[in-house]
């Protein structure tokens, strides 16, 4: 699909030396040799790609999961985060920034391709994004960069098939062999380095596994204890695994039990830890080969479960911990699926939204105790400080390096969550501002302001095509995310009107969709009229649902079409047009 685009647009074209980083589906139902040779004729040979900025910077991204919007220190005080206060020092905070999708799979996706969920495939958990779409990775590679994902992947689902088969599902996650000889190239990715577990989570294997395997024996320590710091697959992921691949999991599945707010791993063997440990050393290696880098490190806290090794579990105390104070009738204006989240049983209204057997993640009971909030909004902040600590690590090396100039810094997570906020947990159908205001913070020391924040508009969709922007690449004109460098490099205050984001869980029984603009926020759906308006200036905790209010008809239909005319401006155009007809 690239050399098609990229041979029609005239803008980018093919590095002549090198592999593609990822081999891309060909589209082209015109390829016979005849014709081949006859396109080159008249068009001539692709030309390399050439850098339209004077010197490449490296970019780096770094991402925690699940980490609503004032779960910052630089938003909430009471939380440790003082890594991140560090980067937000030297660069700029943005306190609108959105995902375009509040669970991982669509918005993960979304961040590599510069596509919504609508448009790249990936449009739910559980789905998979197809290898054929262009990624960032891919364009970075004939720009010159070597890239590197190091952490969670998760854009392919847990369970796959001889159809759709997935490097991210059982039984493949505990096929060490494989993981042995395997490093990429993935989506675009020159290098993956990968897991999948959050916390404890049976889903242990890949390189992690074979990480802290290495590191167990160098340190003359049993090779398998690290079985007992996580779940056994077995207790729950057996089905439809043939003998064969049971064996393969009996061998390197882990051994230990579900355990509650207070990890047994040591911490040099947390998933923090192997982050930062091989982000550097990815980071280090590119810095060696002279190449300019893309290194995404990709942290899985503070996503439930809410787990993590002392100090860190009693750096909060529940009872230091404020849990939100909702009126008993919050969610009473809300549609359907949310109020039903405040019953104490369920009663099947779940399987109204379970057209494919799989749910809507989080359509279930919200109800929990005030004290079991604190004790989990103590575990969260903890998770969220000790990721902080090694941010930290990547950050100093980079300094020590003497990179901080040379490159640019990205802070960002790829949802939001709630402690009781609304009276949710977690995640789900929902939209409201916990689900899909993200922490955001744009740092190049020396190139951007320091010291900023700004209300400004930026999408996660926008990750992609501004990295392109600065890595000299031009924009392909597929993606649908804006370049928004005007506003990262403090010429603007704002480059969009508005951030869309997509909620498609079951093909025709949940679709949810949100248009937000500075002041007024709106939900529709696909499968129910009712919906969400809310004035995010009058009532920034969104307790007033203005959908029904007869007062606020026009304001309804301003904004569903100012929503229509958003989702027209979203749609890529496919080529250039090359002439009049
Ligand atoms: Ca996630």
């Amino acid at each position: 699909m690239i050399a098609k685009f990229n041979s029609l647009i005239g803008l980018c074209t093919l590095v002549g030396t090198g592999a593609m980083a990822q081999p891309v589906t060909s589209v082209n139902h015109n390829d016979a040799p005849v014709v081949r040779k006859e396109v080159e004729k008249v068009y001539g040979k692709q030309l390399p790609v050439k850098s339209q900025v004077a010197s490449q910077p490296n970019i780096l991204l770094i991402t925690s999961d699940q980490q609503f919007w004032m779960g910052v220190g630089y938003n909430n005080p009471k939380i440790k985060t003082p890594n991140l206060d560090r980067l937000a020092k030297m660069g700029t905070i943005y306190d609108r920034a959105y995902t375009c999708n509040p669970v991982s799979t669509p918005a993960r996706s979304s961040i590599i391709t510069g596509l919504y969920p609508s448009q790249h495939g990936a449009y739910a958990l559980g789905t998979k994004l197809p290898e054929n779409v262009p990624c960032i990775g891919d364009y970075l590679h004939q720009a010159g960069y070597t890239s590197a994902l190091v952490g969670k992947a998760h854009f392919q689902p847990l369970a796959g098939n001889v159809v759709y088969p997935s490097l991210e599902g059982y039984p493949v996650l505990q096929d060490l062999d494989f993981w042995k000889q395997y490093n990429g190239p993935f989506y675009g990715f020159d290098r993956a380095e990968l897991a999948r577990d959050h916390g404890d989570e049976s889903h242990v294997g890949q390189h992690y596994a074979l990480w802290m395997i290495e590191k167990l024996k160098k340190e003359g320590r049993n090779p398998d204890e690290w079985k007992q710091w996580f779940i056994d697959p077995k207790v729950i992921q057996y089905a439809n695994v043939s003998p064969e691949m049971q064996k393969v999991m009996d061998k390197n599945g882990a051994k230990g039990k579900p355990q509650s707010r207070v990890w047994n791993i040591p911490e040099e063997y947390h998933l923090n830890a192997w982050i930062a440990e091989r982000a550097n050393a990815n980071i280090n290696q590119a810095l060696k080969s002279g190449n300019p880098f893309f290194v995404w490190a990709s942290f899985f806290d503070p996503h439930p479960p809410y787990l993590v090794p002392e100090p860190w579990a009693s750096m909060y105390q529940p009872d230091d911990m404020e849990v939100p104070d909702v009126d008993p009738d919050d969610l009473d204006d809300m549609p359907y699926h949310y109020r039903m989240t405040q019953q104490t049983e369920v009663k099947g209204w779940g399987a109204i939204y379970n057209e494919d057997g799989f749910g809507v993640h989080g359509l279930g009971s919200h109800l929990s105790t005030k004290e079991q909030k604190a004790k989990n909004m103590a575990i969260y902040y903890g998770m969220i400080s000790m990721m902080d600590k090694y941010i930290g690590v990547i950050l100093d090396n980079l300094e020590k390096a003497g990179q901080l100039e040379n490159t640019l810094i990205v802070f960002t997570t790829d949802h939001g969550h709630h402690i009781g906020t609304h009276h949710l947990t977690a995640k789900g159908g929902f939209a409201f501002e916990e689900d899909l205001r993200v922490p955001f913070i744009v740092t190049w020391k020396g190139h951007y302001p320091a010291g900023r924040r700004t209300k400004g508009l930026v999408s996660l969709v926008d990750l992609a095509p501004t990295f392109l922007k600065i890595a000299g690449h031009a924009v392909p004109p597929t993606m649908a995310g804006i370049d928004v460098t005007p506003l990262w490099n403090g010429e603007t205050e704002k480059v969009r009107n508005w951030v869309l984001a997509e909620n498609h869980f079951q093909r025709t029984k949940f679709y949810q969709k949100t248009c937000i603009e500075e002041r007024y926020k709106i939900t529709w759906y696909m499968h129910t009229d009712e919906g969400e308006l809310f004035d995010l200036e009058k009532d920034p905790g969104e307790f007033h649902n203005l959908w029904d209010n007869p007062m606020y008809q026009m304001l309804k239909m301003e904004m569903m079409h100012k929503a229509l005319k958003a989702e027209m401006a979203k749609e890529p155009c496919w080529m250039p047009r090359l002439g009049p007809a």
